[in-house]
């Protein structure tokens, strides 16, 4: 039974898994008034499921938790989610939304900071600072931070949340 159990474990839990959700989007500055309308997006770049439910999303020195709103929570390989300072402002700005949805309580600085996304034991899966010199500050873009070619470039593209 022991080795049953050992053995079932070992395939659940493989010594090569590690945490891949990282940040893809950051709404920081909405064109018009900002109150309950920021958000950021995450995405799972690894090849496993994971479930962020239990995740927290570190900003102003605090570890914000995070509420589903809509879907399940599971991130599958290649999956996004949404946090959203208010879920229902956020369907209202994009009705079309369809994915996993999270509601956590945050503001997002227009001139800069950083940010951290974190597991329910608080290790940090991703981190990224940004300030409004990257671009999109409130016109319209988001920021999109990406691992290629610089790890920790940052530009200012359309929103596209997803
Ligand atoms: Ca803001
Ligand atoms: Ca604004």
């Amino acid at each position: 039974m022991r080795i049953a159990g050992f053995l079932s474990l070992a395939i659940l839990v493989p010594a090569s898994a590690h945490a891949a959700v990282i940040f893809t989007e950051i709404m920081y500055d909405v064109s018009d008034t900002d109150t309950g309308r920021e958000w950021v997006e995450i995405t799972n770049t690894g090849s496993s499921a994971m479930d962020a439910s239990g995740y927290k999303f570190f900003e102003a020195n605090t570890n914000h938790a995070l509420t589903l709103a809509s879907g399940d929570g599971m991130l599958a390989p290649g999956g996004s989610a949404v946090i959203a300072n208010d879920p229902t402002k956020f369907k209202t700005d994009w009705p079309g939304y369809t994915g996993i949805l999270f509601d956590s309580s945050f503001s997002l600085s227009n001139t800069g900071e950083s940010l951290a996304l974190k597991d329910g034991a608080l290790t940090v899966l991703d981190s990224v600072s940004y300030d409004s010199s990257l671009g999109a500050a409130g016109d319209g873009n988001s920021l999109q931070p990406h691992r290629r070619p610089a790890p920790t470039l940052v530009r200012a593209a359309h929103q596209t949340p997803r």
